[in-house]
């Protein structure tokens, strides 16, 4: 590394290039290609080169691509929707992960014997192969300036090794992000995301689909809370339209309305702030609860995700559905009152088909208790369950606090608004294909 990294330097002034650089390698690959083999690379790369993309390309990928490796890359947006890491996959069969430093230097190669995460490199790679494209088509884009090659170097030369970093900077653990807001009404303003999770937090919420936060609320204000959504569900469980079961448990939607006590939550930084980070900056707030009555036993909720819409086959421009869902619990829960359970690294794909109603141990499932405050943030697609409760289980209450990518909403709210709703109506009388098409969506 240290030699690539002289090699960079002596790029960076100008230096010719020496005619036999990377001659080893390249016999290498001459070698193994002209034995049948296949060596092939993909590169994550943005639509303006980077000073050190320049030097790789130069350097050893023109050399690399002439000894018969397929040298390939791909446009960041292009990245596709899998788990993967920089990664080394050999014959199809083993698995060796690169782990690198915040200025990206190698830090450790790992061999992973796992056969989940080889399962997992093998789609990595046929995905991001199938929407690559191969070095002589960057080369003809770099020749129409098709690409955009900056010649003036960044003022900080150290950060161009990173390549593209983007504006997410770590100061002492706090992540802050720095975006651009797509608004051409308001002239492309920035805001800046700071969190207090650790990258490390993050990274785990992403990989696993949760990340458990304690005293996220503290004791006065989750017991106000709790009241709120009692008194609500005592209002609204005699109402027919109530969504529950009589006397076990009760859903309390759109919490926002219904009483400003709640407002607070709308600011509720050290979870929007997750959210934000990993979401994107403009999200919107959903806010229910649920409430299992004290007292009752086998009260519970099977396995489901929030979100279980991933289609099979994947349609090439297919919305991954990601949200964040924060868990709020106001309430102890103890084994009395029933875990909550989840499946880490459900969420990431669409393999997982757990039958309606099924309330089974599965391996891997982790158990969560909690503190009147504690909260856990899940992603919306990660399998979820809770234990069946005991007779001398506590009031079991929580909220669910959504956070949704601003763009997904059903009304804009502009206009003259109609004056009654005729949709509502077809709806009523409408099938099921019906209904889906005017909105409605049912999980
Ligand atoms: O009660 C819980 O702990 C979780 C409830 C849940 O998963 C849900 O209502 O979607
Ligand atoms: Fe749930």
């Amino acid at each position: 590394m240290d030699e690539e990294r002289e090699h960079f330097e002596d790029y960076l002034t100008g230096k010719p290039l020496p005619p036999d650089r990377n001659a080893e390698w390249a016999r290498n690959i001459r070698e193994r290609v002209a034995a049948g083999g296949y060596m092939g690379r993909v590169h994550i790369i943005d639509h303006t080169l980077t000073p050190y993309l320049q030097f790789e390309i130069d350097w050893y990928y023109a050399i690399n691509g002439a000894a018969g490796e397929d040298v390939r890359f791909i446009f960041r947006e292009d990245v596709p929707d899998v788990t993967y890491t920089d990664t080394w996959l050999f014959d199809d069969e083993i698995v060796i992960d690169l782990s690198y430093d915040k200025e990206g230097r190698l830090l450790y190669l790992n061999r992973n014997d796992d056969p989940e995460r080889l399962r997992e490199a093998r789609t990595a790679w046929h995905e991001f192969h199938a929407r690559s494209f191969p070095l002589a088509d960057l080369l003809s884009m770099i020749r129409s300036e098709e690409l955009a090659v900056p010649r003036r170097l960044p003022a900080s030369g150290g950060s161009a090794a990173t390549g593209a970093a983007g504006a997410r900077k770590v100061d002492d653990d706090v992540v802050s992000t720095e975006f651009v807001l797509s608004d051409q009404g308001a002239g492309y303003p920035r805001r800046t995301v700071t969190t207090t999770a650790t990258p490390d937090e993050l990274d785990a919420l992403v990989r696993t689909g949760y990340l458990v936060r304690r005293n996220l609320l503290d004791r006065a204000t989750s017991d106000t809370l709790a009241d709120a959504v009692l008194k609500l569900a005592e209002a609204e469980a005699e109402r027919p339209e109530a969504e529950s079961l009589p006397g076990k448990s009760i859903y309390i939607r759109s919490l926002l309305d219904k009483d400003a006590v709640f407002h607070p939550l709308i600011r509720l930084e050290p979870a929007l702030s997750i959210a934000r980070t990993l979401l994107g900056p403009q999200v919107w707030i959903d806010l229910e609860a649920r409430l299992n009555f004290a007292g009752r036993s086998d009260v519970a909720v099977p396995w489901h995700a929030h979100l279980p819409v991933i289609p099979d086959p994947m349609p090439a421009l297919f919305s991954h559905p990601h949200q964040i869902h924060c868990l709020i619990y106001l309430d102890h829960v103890t084994e009395r009152e029933g875990a909550l359970c989840l499946l880490p690294g459900s969420h990431r794909g669409g393999d997982v088909r757990l039958p309606l109603g099924d309330q089974s141990d599965r391996p891997g499932q982790v158990e969560l208790f909690f503190e009147p405050g504690d909260a856990v943030l899940i992603h919306a697609g990660l399998w979820h369950r809770t234990v069946p409760s005991s007779a001398d289980a506590g009031y079991r209450r929580l909220l669910l606090l959504g956070y949704v990518p601003s763009w997904l909403r059903a009304d804009t709210g502009r206009g003259v608004p109609a004056e009654r709703s005729l949709t509502a109506e077809l709806a009523r009388t409408g099938d099921a294909e019906t209904r889906e098409l005017l909105g409605e969506f049912q999980w």
